[in-house]
């Protein structure tokens, strides 16, 4: 345990001993000890193993033994039953704005109050403010906390995550102080779901460019501002969190807080079996933990951190101790998808079903990003809420895309829509029968209703479709809505091994809502040799921007150019959608 880890419970000490309504000078030694470890310049192991402690101002024996018990068993007696004997609800309230140890114990004493839950009913009841202290005011402002905790503190969508986070960077990059910058975290490692952002800096100014990250206009609310660091909450109600290092800090800083957790400690063990250390300041050639620039190995980049460390440069999409190190070390790791090798999308919606763009609008728009094709692959008549086609229906789309590709090619277009469907995976039979499938440049079949709650159903459900000769490809196939709605029970390598027998594709849904399939099994599918089509399953126009951040997400499952269809020019993919029809007959 490093001196960090030992302040934090240090300070927690104190604050458990207020709750528990301690005398403030026993509370406060807790809190001066903790900052006086914080400013230790040698490691902390290294003063405990020498008996040492007693020479530091202030550290009496009782502090002594508890540190010394604390730095050689990883465990503290004395915290742990403090701990045990709190109700966790009082350390949560605890993150409540404007409620501190004091009200937690009032409200717990005189209410009986242990959860935020049960705070939140007794301010509602007008409880709270009749407590001495409290006041009308007081219970007011607890109620808005409580709800903006609620709204705030929970994960949030990639997609909303780059939307809140690109502006700020970008007007970082314009300040005249910021040497280099970056996002880190899950939002660098383009992880389908974050908890909050982190910005990276490297500056000769920290304070002033602190004091310019916190007044930005997209920031609602500073929880902490120190001296490196500073954590707010962005537009949308995310958290955000910028730290200001030197510009020889800078890779390591931006390896360290890239993550994930996961990924540094195997990078921490290769460093400590070449005799060297590697933590967020530095690559140091010393054995124990330190931040002596003396000992330094300077690395300009976070190339050369993973060169030290006898490792290809792994992108940060692949740092999730995923097999990364194994690929990296025999220089194995694959040159990952670039979203600008994506030519169009097969799997879309038109005004026809439950789309909102017009086949006339969805030309112009995808020739106007630089396209060369796009799938119209509406509902099935199956689908009503979603206004699914009926067969008729179906063949007048076919003869209007038909008319349209006649026209495109008269003007001397290369762009083509596709004709197809996204047809609804039934109980024992696709919604259409195959004579109409076959007259589709494109099928996705996927499960919308009717789900079972019994796994085998369900996955047997999706093999059929897969078996059908006429189906392309399988969409969203866990229906999950990230963060609104589980995954109904599926056995996905039953799945992807039923594709990889049949031919048949198998869809990253890049709606920011799904990233379905997940970006965990690609490495699996891929090794079966089935194939991923990067799909937008737009419903507007803009929705074509969900390409980008489906290469993301199929780059998290290391996939290259060569696994992706739609990376395909037209008549190849013309070529590749034949296929399995052909290999049928
Ligand atoms: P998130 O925010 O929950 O979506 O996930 P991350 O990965 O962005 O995590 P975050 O924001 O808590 O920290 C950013 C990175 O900093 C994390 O990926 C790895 C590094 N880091 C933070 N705390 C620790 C730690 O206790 N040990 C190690 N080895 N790395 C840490
Ligand atoms: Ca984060
Ligand atoms: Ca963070
Ligand atoms: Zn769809």
């Amino acid at each position: 345990m490093d001196k960090e880890q030992v302040a934090e419970i240090l300070i927690e000490i104190g604050i458990l001993l207020e709750l528990k309504g301690e005398n403030p000078f026993k509370t406060r030694a807790y809190a001066n000890a903790a900052r006086t470890l914080e400013t230790l310049n040698e490691p902390l192991e290294k003063i405990v193993a020498e008996n040492r402690l007693g020479d530091i101002k202030g550290f009496g024996e009782a502090l002594q033994k508890k540190i010394t018990e604390l730095v050689t068993t990883g465990h503290m007696t004395y915290y742990d039953e403090l701990k045990a004997e709190t109700p966790p609800g009082l350390l949560e309230m605890l993150q409540i704005p404007g409620v501190g140890p004091k009200k937690v114990k009032v409200l717990h004493d005189k209410l009986g109050i242990k959860t935020v839950a049960e705070l939140e009913a007794a301010c509602q009841a007008g409880k709270v403010a009749e407590l001495a202290g409290f006041g009308e005011k007081t219970q007011t402002k607890i109620c808005e906390g409580i709800a903006f905790r609620r709204t705030y503190a929970s994960r949030h969508h990639l997609s909303k995550a780059i939307a809140a986070a690109e502006p700020i960077l970008d007007t970082l990059r314009g300040h005249p102080d910021v040497i280099r910058c970056s996002s880190a975290g899950s939002l660098r490692r383009s992880k389908e779901v974050v908890g909050d952002i982190d910005f990276l800096v490297s500056s000769k100014k920290p304070s002033e460019i602190l004091e310019f990250f916190v007044s930005q206009p997209g920031v609602i609310n500073v929880v902490a501002k120190g001296d490196t660091k500073a954590t707010v909450i962005i537009t949308g109600g995310i958290q955000a969190d910028l730290r200001v290092v030197s510009d020889a800090e800078y890779p390591f800083a931006l390896a360290y807080f890239t993550g994930s957790k996961e990924h540094n400690i195997v990078m921490r063990q290769r460093a400590i079996q070449r005799g060297l250390r590697l933590n967020e300041y530095g690559l140091f050639k010393s054995k124990e933990e330190t931040r002596d620039s003396k000992l330094l190995v300077p690395c300009k980049t976070e190339e050369e951190i993973f060169q030290k460390l006898d490792l290809a440069y792994i992108p940060p999409e692949l740092r999730e101790d995923h097999g990364e190190f194994i690929a990296a070390e025999q220089g194995k790791l694959p040159r990952l998808l670039e979203w600008t090798e994506l030519r169009g999308s097969l799997h879309n919606h038109s005004t026809w079903s439950d789309g909102h763009a017009t086949l006339e609008d969805i030309v112009n728009y995808m020739i106007e990003l630089g396209c060369d094709y796009w799938a119209i692959t509406d509902h099935s008549k199956s689908s009503f809420q979603a206004h699914g086609l009926e067969p008729a229906r179906l063949r007048e789309q076919i003869k209007a895309v038909k008319k349209i590709n006649q026209s495109l090619a008269d003007q001397g277009s290369d762009f083509r829509l596709l004709t197809g469907s996204e047809v609804d995976i039934l109980k024992d039979r696709v919604d259409f029968d195959d004579d109409l499938l076959a007259e589709l440049d494109v099928v996705v079949a996927s499960l919308h209703a009717g789900f079972s709650s019994n796994e085998a159903d369900n996955t047997n459900r999706l093999i059929r479709a897969a078996q059908n000769p006429y189906v392309h490809m399988l969409g969203h196939i866990t229906g999950r809505l990230l963060l609104e709605r589980e995954p109904y029970k599926v056995n996905q390598q039953a799945i992807i091994d039923a594709c990889a027998e049949t031919g048949t594709w198998i869809e990253l849904n890049a709606n920011p809502y799904r990233f379905d399939m997940d970006w965990r099994l690609w490495q699996y599918a891929k090794s079966k040799g089935v194939k991923c089509v990067i799909n937008c399953d737009a419903h507007r126009n803009e929705n074509a921007g969900f390409l980008r951040l489906g290469a993301g997400i199929a780059r998290k499952g290391w996939l290259t150019k060569a696994d992706v269809i739609n990376t395909l020019p037209l008549p190849e993919l013309m070529k590749a959608l034949r296929h399995k029809r052909d290999s049928k007959r």
